[in-house]
């Protein structure tokens, strides 16, 4: 069909490696406290799992990606950055990068702009959606690795396609969900799907 193909792309746990940069601050700020490896994870909110590990862990969790250059310092995953780079680049595409921010505002709304500058360059500034609802955010697909996307919007536009990550990997196969199981996955036979 002649209509533009709109892919909306998170940010953490998809092309920022969250779970990999908090726990590498995790264990160098509390060399002493118990962790989580990433092969243990489960459950989208690591928060939870460090709470349910010990209460006092919950604040200790938090703490990490409240803190000021948590977000700038993560490390891209593999092929994320290109993959978007080249969605970009396709015909009839246009790409957004639709992550949310953290209620403690002080240094990751910026730090989320910079690093979409570093790593996909400034031109990119034009792409970003910070929203706390993507429900909200109008598209073809969502690639995301949360597996429960709720918000006001009771019929998003979105399909959503399920990101692999460590705390997703183990849930059974959803009805609802196709999966992306990494960058080196068929994203683009998903996209040229979507456009039929
Ligand atoms: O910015 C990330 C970190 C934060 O939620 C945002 C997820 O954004 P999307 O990937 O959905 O765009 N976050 C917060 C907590 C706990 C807060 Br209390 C958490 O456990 N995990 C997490 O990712």
């Amino acid at each position: 069909s002649g209509k533009r193909l709109r892919v909306l792309v998170d940010m953490d746990g998809v092309i920022a490696d969250f779970e990999g940069g908090f726990l590498k601050k995790y264990r160098a700020r509390y060399p002493n406290e118990p962790y989580i490896t990433l092969e243990d994870r489960r459950g989208f909110w690591v928060s939870s799992q460090y709470g349910n590990l010990r209460s006092d862990l919950c604040e200790k969790a938090i703490s990490i990606w409240e803190s000021k250059d948590f977000f700038i310092e993560l490390e891209p995953l593999p092929g994320g950055v290109q993959a978007v780079k080249e969605m970009a680049k396709m015909e009839n595409t246009d790409v957004f990068i639709c992550t949310s921010p953290i209620k403690h505002y002080i240094h990751c709304p910026g730090e989320k702009y910079a690093w979409i500058e570093k790593h996909l360059g400034y031109d990119f500034l034009d792409q970003i959606i910070l929203t706390r609802d993507k429900t909200v955010v109008t598209g073809d697909v969502l690639i995301d690795d949360k597996p429960d996307i709720l918000g006001v919007e009771p019929n998003p536009s979105w399909e959503h396609i399920l990101f692999t990550a460590c705390h997703n990997k183990h849930m059974l196969p959803s009805s609802s969900h196709r999966r992306l199981l990494s960058w080196a996955d068929d994203w683009r036979g998903i996209l040229e799907n979507k456009r039929l």
